[in-house]
């Protein structure tokens, strides 16, 4: 008989993030290990992990060189401050990242999260006018079902409404731009919509309004992960570029989930042709395996800074573990991973795969859209009358039950697989949901 180890577990203290706690503990599911594309569930199931655990595992589960990493790592130095000291590994990483980032941007700003990687992004934003003289420019522009993590400051520029109700005022001075996905002109779209580049014109209705002297960065996901994939209309990341350099805004691209191979290059930056002045990242950077963020920077606004600086301390931020040993060991690892097994050119070569196996779902019951980008792909359905999420949490439930780990947000489920996925991978997730939403009520 297999003993469940959740039944010796008291499940009452941990609080769980964005969870059903209720729900949950009444029938909790845990995962003691996981290996490659795998994870194994205290019960003895294998899951086939078709999200990368939560858009982070790039490299997938328990890579033994990250493994190494990490343990050499403990054992030789597990903490040094950056805060007026340094070890060489931060240095190290901030020096690849640069490398790989897109031309200009080679500063470097260590967090522990998206969401420390976002608030760092905008408030260097903020600094960078304030340095130029500029201090009036203070205003932040998001996007409507835009996620940027859980600080206040990515909660404020953030556009999924759930998120924000009952947390007070936020930041003031913060506009949203529409979101981009329309059913009636992109359904079924494969890859980048045709339809849509004109909704980022709207950045300019809103600076007309506010006085651009005013705006200091506008935020976007190149493509938004956490609304349900959704992938940006041809035409429109060029046109938010354009807007925001004729008013002196800054661009800051939230690539928390698109970078390191989601989209089959180091950033969505380079893969849509956009260059940003900032990139908040995290997640893929370590694949995952311990918590890191980061921002690249454009090194003029990092000069800037450095230059205009009253004090010796240029800028007054920063994280008691911003670069951290074991995260920067993680890190580096990841990187050779993704370098030496081409994991981002696998993605790129997987993208049409996944695109297929996906839209061979397009005549299952309740489909309504259905969406992709790199490897990354979306299956809406149409909700449940009166109970919207219902039906795309019982799709969840029974995947999960068919061995296949999957995400979903109101009723659009996600898929986004390690880079390592073979091309039967794809195609289990995608026979699995099939069979799964063929029975489905
Ligand atoms: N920005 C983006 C674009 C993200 O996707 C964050 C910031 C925040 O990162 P941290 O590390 O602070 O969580 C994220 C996080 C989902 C899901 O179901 C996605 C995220 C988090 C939780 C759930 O799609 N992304």
């Amino acid at each position: 008989m297999t003993v469940r180890l959740h039944n010796e577990l008291d499940l009452n203290a941990f609080w769980m993030p964005f969870t059903a706690n209720r729900a949950f503990k009444k029938a909790p599911r845990i995962i003691e290990s996981a290996a490659g594309m795998v994870c194994r569930t205290d019960d003895g199931r294998e899951l086939l992990d078709a999200v990368s655990g939560l858009w982070c595992c790039n490299a997938g589960h328990c890579h033994p060189k990250i493994v190494e990493a990490i343990r050499r790592q403990a054992g030789e130095l597990d903490y040094a401050t950056a805060f007026q000291l340094g070890h060489p590994g931060a240095f190290r990483l901030a020096e690849r990242l640069a490398g790989m980032a897109p031309q200009g941007l080679d500063a470097v700003f260590f967090a522990n999260s998206g969401s420390e990687a976002v608030d760092t992004a905008l408030k260097i934003a903020l600094a960078y006018h304030h340095a130029r003289g500029e201090s009036a420019r203070t205003g932040l522009i998001g996007r409507e079902r835009g996620y940027h993590g859980v600080g206040f400051g990515g909660t404020s520029v953030g556009g999924i409404g759930k998120n924000r109700r009952g947390f007070g005022p936020l930041l003031p001075g913060v506009a949203h731009l529409p979101q981009t996905h329309d059913l009636a002109h992109q359904a079924f779209s494969r890859g980048q919509p045709a339809w849509g580049a004109h909704l980022a014109d709207e950045l300019e209705r809103i600076v007309a309004v506010a006085d651009p002297a005013t705006i200091a960065a506008v935020i976007v996901e190149p493509f938004a992960g956490s609304a349900g994939v959704l992938v940006p209309p041809i035409g429109y990341l060029e046109r938010l570029r354009e807007i925001t350099a004729a008013h002196g805004i800054l661009l800051i691209f939230d690539e928390v989930i698109s970078a390191f191979g989601r989209v089959g290059s180091a950033f969505a930056a380079e893969r849509f042709g956009v260059t940003p002045d900032l990139i908040a990242t995290a997640k893929g950077l370590t694949s995952g395996a311990v918590p890191m963020g980061a921002v690249l920077i454009r090194a003029e606004l990092r000069d800037t800074i450095l230059a205009n600086a009253p004090d010796a301390i240029e800028l007054f931020h920063g994280y008691t573990y911003s670069g951290h040993p074991l995260a920067a060991a993680a890190a580096l690892a990841a990187l050779d991973v993704y370098d030496e097994e081409n994991l981002f050119s696998r993605a790129r070569a997987l993208a049409p795969v996944l695109e297929e196996a996906l839209h061979g779902l397009a005549d299952k019951p309740h489909v309504r859209d259905i969406r992709n980008i790199g490897l990354a792909g979306a299956v809406e359905l149409t909700p449940r009358p009166g109970a919207p999420g219902a039906r795309a949490n019982d799709a969840l439930a029974r995947a999960f039950d068919r061995g296949v780990l999957l995400r979903a947000t109101a009723d659009t489920i996600a898929i986004a697989p390690p880079l390592i996925a073979s091309e039967e991978h794809i195609a289990t997730v995608a026979n699995t949901l099939g069979e799964v939403l063929d029975a489905l009520p």
